[in-house]
């Protein structure tokens, strides 16, 4: 496969103003037309070269230009590409193609899922469907007639129904036109047999949308949180950013197969319906939270994305990186602030530092890929937002809004850069951002280091930092990182120390050099520092506390975030001495430091419940193991479960005294106070069921069979099945699925709890789940709940035994690659960080990557990522 590399940009030749397309829908031959007004860039020549359009895997049926059909000598048509003669520098061009949705099982393009028809087109699908120029700085006006037989009553495109009508043979017709010229990705299509409910919202100027929500029968009563979370979504958008809709209607749909969350399309937002669907009885909390965060997500792209667009993918974290920090602040503002923040660090740490130190590393807007579908990632998403929110906190929030408003003034209906983004930034605010870009071109997670030192005598106070970054492939040198980085002083009462004349008890500090000292006068005792608040730089932080500093930080840190992180760190102390002393083979005692401060979390009474439940919970073995240069599985695994079980014995009281007074029955409301509740009562039942007691596991019992909703329901099941009870375990498992079989989306769960057991989720396990009958490989749901949830969630079995999981891994994903590329490159990278791993577990990985080489004709996708991870 070749690279594509960012220097290479240049501008298209020619624009499309207008796209006029037809589908006549049938699964294994459907026709589509394409009328296309073709007209030459002038900025880049008056010469006429030959438009080069990109099509993949398409049958051509026949080509005219201003209604002259070309002869097949007149034209090139290559693998990936058709190449026409140019003659006029505008011109009409014509093009018939024929493609099968039916086999198209990569789920990029048209294809069907469940009966339906709908599509995918970011990054590259629309090539899948017809000829054209597939990138997304051409954009275009569409009108999208869709033909189809009235078994299929619903039909939709972006934009405005504007005619519709009865056709021969039972067939029906609905035309849409789109008012917004849109690059091809945001192009959709859907046709199927679905109900829909409907609701109006109003603009802040009074214009009237209709919003839609599509699904299939069976689902129409699982609709209701995401119509809300839309609702609010266009309200918080017009509150907190100005930014209003602009078509008379939104439409989302939902469907089973697809490989995302969910896609921005045009006023048709389509969804995984894992993504859109929840009712209390079958969906987790954490579903009904993640829905309300991709319903906001996707509508905020809509000028996030679509208004503005971005110029050329390796923009791509323009829109997204933006995107999901307006979700998180959404998010924020609907719920807990202080725990959304606490889960968005832990998934960065848990698993975007693996990447950003594995061999895919790529700074947020990459230079070179093979594969884009492969630079969707935390990287470019979720590192991507934490640099927005850098700006956000470097500029203030007033100017971050003026900066906003200019970058949407200024580059509405245009494909901007991250460049532009930066600038409109920097000229609201008059912030100097020029050192700060080097968060766009460098990769790696910076280190800071820090140390301090006083002066008893003049009352100095000194922070010395320094700031390194690992190489990473492609880039040996860094040059330093403008870094804000927030703190704060405590003195031995455990009160912020005011740090300046006006009394400020937090600054945020400029680090922008290698290493740098920042001083501050009038500190009357050795204070103990709280570094790094609120997570204010995605960086490691090294400074050598004590667990008694921790512990102190941890009950008196005004920075509700950094008492949170006082716990993860002092965790991590305990886990790295467990983890010493399982390699000398000594017996494992736990430290009483931790199990008391973790005492005073359960006993502490101005706590707030959902950040106490997070406060309980140990650092997940993924984020233990990137605090450790050489990963020494086998030690992690057997210092947590020790641990958890060891804390489970010296807290019993304390959580089981929690639980009881959580207990209570009440009608179910995803509100964050509810939600709180259930989550630290949950919290509690996982460490209780641990102890070898049968009262918690009756407990547990009575919860899985009495509760009213998925999350109580679920963490029962899940509780039991760690619990090591193999007979409880078992009768569990089968009356949830006597009930649930029917629902797919409660049967992915039921799959993942299983094969993301660490006690049932052994490699034999997972084989059986995979010959389970419900089972579909083209199913990414399915296919993450089983081989996703066992190789990236369940650490303790896929590293269980001599490398026999990342074997079945390799095997599965050589298998998967022929049906569904995007998901088997996402599905392998376990077994791509193999440098960072301990003899022998190093070795065994990297035969099982190089096995997946060795198969041979690997789609692009997988071969990036597994070339990658071999060189
Ligand atoms: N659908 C994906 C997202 O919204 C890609 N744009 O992030
Ligand atoms: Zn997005």
């Amino acid at each position: 496969p070749r690279t594509i590399y960012l220097k290479d940009y240049r501008a298209p030749d020619y624009w499309i103003d207008e796209t006029h397309l037809t589908f006549d829908l049938q699964p294994d031959a459907t026709l589509v037309e394409s009328r296309l007004k073709v007209r030459r860039n002038l900025d880049q020549g008056n010469d006429l070269p030959k438009l080069v359009l990109d099509g993949v895997e398409l049958e051509l049926v026949s080509v005219a230009i201003d209604g002259q059909s070309l002869s097949a000598d007149e034209y090139v048509l290559y693998d990936e590409s058709l190449e026409l003669p140019v003659s006029r520098p505008a011109f009409e061009l014509q093009i018939l193609t024929r493609i099968k949705p039916e086999s198209n099982t990569s789920l990029e393009g048209l294809y069907l899922s469940n009966g339906m028809y709908c599509t995918q087109c970011e990054a590259e699908g629309f090539r899948k469907i017809t000829f054209y120029p597939d990138r997304p700085d051409v954009m275009s006006r569409f009108t999208t007639k869709v033909i189809a037989p009235r078994s299929y009553p619903v039909l939709l495109s972006n934009g405005n129904d504007i005619e519709r009508g009865e056709l021969d043979n039972d067939r029906h017709f609905v035309t849409w036109q789109d008012p917004f010229p849109k690059p091809s990705y945001l192009f959709a299509l859907v046709a199927g047999d679905l109900e829909h409910v409907d609701e109006t919202f109003t603009t802040k100027n009074g214009r009237e949308v209709k919003l839609q929500l599509f699904t299939e029968p069976r689902n129409i009563h699982k609709c209701d949180h995401a119509m809300r979370s839309l609702k609010h979504s266009m309200r918080w958008d017009e509150e907190v950013y100005g930014r209003e809709y602009d078509l008379d209607i939104f439409m989302i749909v939902a469907v089973d197969h697809f490989n995302m969350g969910a896609m921005e399309n045009k006023g048709l937002n389509i969804f995984n319906s894992s993504c859109v669907l929840a009712s209390p009885e079958t969906a987790t909390d954490a579903a009904f939270q993640r829905i309300e965060a991709i319903v906001g997500h996707e509508y905020f792209h809509n000028w996030s994305g679509n208004r503005v667009t971005c110029r050329d993918w390796f923009q791509l974290s323009l829109k997204e990186g933006f995107t999901v920090f307006r979700d998180a602040e959404f998010s924020a503002d609907m719920n807990s602030a202080a725990v959304k923040r606490i889960e968005d660090v832990v998934l960065l740490r848990a698993s975007q530092f693996a990447e950003d130190a594995g061999p895919m590393a790529h700074p947020i807007r990459p230079e070179s890929y093979m594969e884009i579908s492969n630079f969707y990632t935390l990287t470019v998403y979720e590192k991507g937002a934490e640099v927005v929110r850098m700006i956000h906190n470097i500029v203030g929030k007033e100017a971050f809004r003026k900066g906003s408003d200019l970058y949407f003034d200024r580059h509405d209906g245009q494909a901007a850069t991250c460049e532009d983004f930066v600038a409109a930034m920097e000229e609201a605010s008059g912030k100097d951002l020029e050192q700060f870009r080097n968060w766009y071109n460098q990769a790696g997670t910076p280190l800071l280091e820090v140390s301090d030192s006083f002066d008893e005598q003049k009352s100095e106070y000194h922070l010395h930092v320094k700031q390194s970054c690992p190489p990473t492939p492609g880039q040996k040198e860094k040059q330093p990182f403008h870094i804000p980085f927030a703190i704060g002083l405590l003195d031995s009462a455990g009160k912020d120390i005011p740090l300046n004349a006006q009394g400020d008890t937090q600054l945020v500090l400029d680090v922008t050099q290698t290493e740098q000292t920042f001083s501050f006068d009038g500190v009357g005792e050795r204070p103990l520092p709280s570094l790094l608040r609120g997570f204010s730089a995605p960086v490691k932080l090294r400074y050598d506390y004590s667990a008694e500093q921790l512990a102190f930080l941890m009950s008196h840190d005004s920075d509700g975030f950094n008492r949170w992180d006082a716990g993860q760190r002092l965790a991590l102390l305990v886990l790295e001495d467990l983890q010493a002393a399982y390699r000398a083979g000594e017996q494992l005692v736990l430290d009483t430091r931790l199990a008391d401060a973790y005492r005073a979390v359960l006993e502490a009474d101005d706590l707030d419940l959902a950040v106490r439940a997070k406060m309980l919970e140990l650092p997940a073995e993924q984020i233990i193991a990137e605090s450790s240069d050489a990963i020494d599985a086998e030690a992690i695994i057997a210092a947590r479960s020790f641990l958890k079980q060891a804390l489970a014995e010296a807290l019993e009281p304390q959580l089981s005294n929690w639980y009881t007074r959580l207990d209570v029955e009440k009608p179910y409301s995803p509100s964050s106070a509810d939600i709180a509740e259930r989550s630290l009562k949950n919290t509690c039942l996982a460490y209780l069921v641990l102890l070898q007691k049968p009262e918690y596991r009756t407990l547990a019992n009575k919860q899985f069979a009495q509760s009213g909703n998925m999350t109580d329901c679920a963490a029962a099941l899940a509780a039991l099945v760690n619990s090591g009870d193999e007979v409880l375990s078992r009768s569990a498992l089968d009356a949830f699925y006597e009930k649930w079989q029917e629902d797919p989306l409660v049967f992915d769960q039921w799959l993942a709890i299983q094969a993301g057991s660490a006690r049932f989720g052994t490699l034999q396990r997972v084989r059986d789940l995979l010959e389970h009958p419900a089972f579909e490989l083209t199913s990414p749901n399915k296919v993450r709940s089983v081989v996703g949830a066992f190789a990236m969630r369940n650490f303790t079995q896929f590293h269980a035994g001599e490398g026999e999981g990342f074997d079945f891994l390799a095997d599965f994903v050589i298998r998967l690659d022929k049906v569904n590329p995007q998901i088997a490159a996402r599905l392998v990278t376990p077994i791509t960080r193999w440098r960072k791993y301990q003899s022998p577990m190093q070795e065994f990985m990297h035969a099982s990557l190089a096995r997946v080489m060795a198969a041979g004709n690997l789609s692009k996708d997988l071969y990036e990522v597994v070339s990658k991870g071999l060189a």
